[in-house]
């Protein structure tokens, strides 16, 4: 628990003169949670080149120590979504038991349909029904390892596609995919959710089986209920407006969740709010403006140059100044703004509460919940890109998957 700062008092008096609950949106804060993906703290690069970097994970019970480091310098990162057969292990209890003495908890699960050779074609909607069922017999195994790990969600991303007109059937592999998601949906047990994932193009360069969240919510409603759409931010062709995006599956009550990231050509990975934070603030706003629990949230990013912990840590305070921001919007006044159809009240409600310096008030959310105020800072004093890089010689102690 730290001391208020004057900081923290000017910007929380000013708050509360504009009529704002600031109680409220320090406990709203103090809840705000995401999930940090085990494949972002490994190795991986572009196709042009990976750099190894000093200290890298050699297994997922490594990866699991920086997500947990993660955790305790921003308090906001308790789960980690996993990747198979990326995070493989023989015994998944050891794992789960090692999930929890790091103060954490499984995230949602990722199958890995991608990079099996016999994928070339595609996996689900591949022309060889032996293929596509050895695509099912992964979904069905990894539902089992989220019940082996206490978890409640399968998030999937296919990267299936075709790269020339006239490969294949369009609707043909729209039926496959059908089918085989069917399969996965029916094995999930009560009370897991089924996250599916778009994303325009890449690897497939003519027609990606998902490529658009219209073509995600309809499988979805195909499905059932449990199943939802997963909004990658780098996933959309440019200039795409993402949060009325959002907002409309919001409204279709279809939102599964987020893989947070930040992108300015395609899918780059970059730290998210690095490049666009309004676009970020704007996808906050509409969540907050749903009025229910925030949805499945999680960071998907594979750095290549920046130190991976470090990103990640920049990543978790990006998110929480955004939702913070999101949280100072007069949503009353922006009613009647809207309502007395004044084009630009309602804009400037929304960039007085963009522009609000909001960092006094997450630092100290974060004291109170016993995490760093300055998580980067703290990071660095603490030294423990220093200390894991002394740490992590050799070859992994235990065998696990292998990031890409
Ligand atoms: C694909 O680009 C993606 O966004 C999917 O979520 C994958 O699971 C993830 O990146 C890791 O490769
Ligand atoms: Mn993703």
């Amino acid at each position: 628990m730290t001391d208020p700062t004057p900081e923290y008092e000017a910007l929380t008096n000013r708050l509360a003169d504009k009529g704002l609950d600031v109680s409220r949106i320090e406990h709203e804060l103090a809840g705000f949670a995401v999930e940090t993906p085990s494949w972002g703290y490994g190795d991986s690069g572009t196709r042009f080149g990976t750099f190894p970097q000093p200290g890298r994970p050699r297994d997922v019970f490594e990866r699991i120590e920086d997500a947990a480091e993660v955790h305790r310098l921003t308090g906001a990162a308790p789960a980690v979504a996993l990747h198979f057969p990326w995070d493989e292990v023989a015994d998944y209890g050891t794992l789960r038991e090692h999930l929890g003495r790091s103060g954490l908890r499984v995230g949602a699960i990722n199958p890995n349909l991608f990079q099996d050779p016999d994928y070339r074609l595609g996996s689900l909607t591949n022309p060889d029904p032996a293929i596509r069922a050895k695509a099912i017999d992964h979904l069905l195994e990894c539902v089992q390892i989220a019940v082996a790990l206490g978890g409640d969600a399968q998030s999937l991303w296919l990267a299936d596609g075709t790269n020339y007109a006239g490969q294949d059937d369009l609707r043909a592999r729209r039926q496959r995919l059908e089918d085989g998601l069917s399969r996965l949906y029916a094995s999930l047990p009560d009370g897991h959710e089924l996250l599916v994932e778009y994303k325009l193009f890449e690897p497939a360069f003519y027609a990606t089986d998902i490529a658009d969240w219209g073509s995600a919510i309809l499988l979805c409603q195909r499905l059932g209920p449990r199943a939802r759409v997963l909004v990658d931010l780098g996933h959309h062709a440019q200039g795409v407006n993402v949060e009325q995006i959002v907002a409309l599956l919001a409204h279709e009550e279809r939102l599964g969740g987020f893989h947070f990231n930040n992108r300015k050509y395609a899918d780059d990975d970059l730290i998210v709010g690095s490049v666009n934070p309004f676009e970020l603030f704007l996808i906050f706003c509409e969540l907050v403006s749903v009025g229910r629990e925030l949805p499945r949230l999680t960071i998907d990013q594979s750095h290549n140059i920046e130190p991976k912990v470090e990103a990640m840590v920049l990543s978790v305070v990006n998110l929480q100044e955004a939702y913070a921001k999101a949280l100072l919007v007069d949503r009353s006044a922006l009613t009647s703004a809207q309502e007395a159809s004044d084009v630009l009240a309602g804009h400037e409600i929304l960039l007085d509460a963009y522009n609000t310096d909001v960092r006094p008030l997450c630092a100290h959310v974060r004291g109170r919940n016993g995490a760093a105020a300055d998580p980067v800072a703290e990071l660095r004093a603490f030294g423990y890109a220093e200390t894991i890089a002394a740490a992590r010689s050799g070859t992994a102690a235990v065998s696990g998957g292998t990031p890409r």
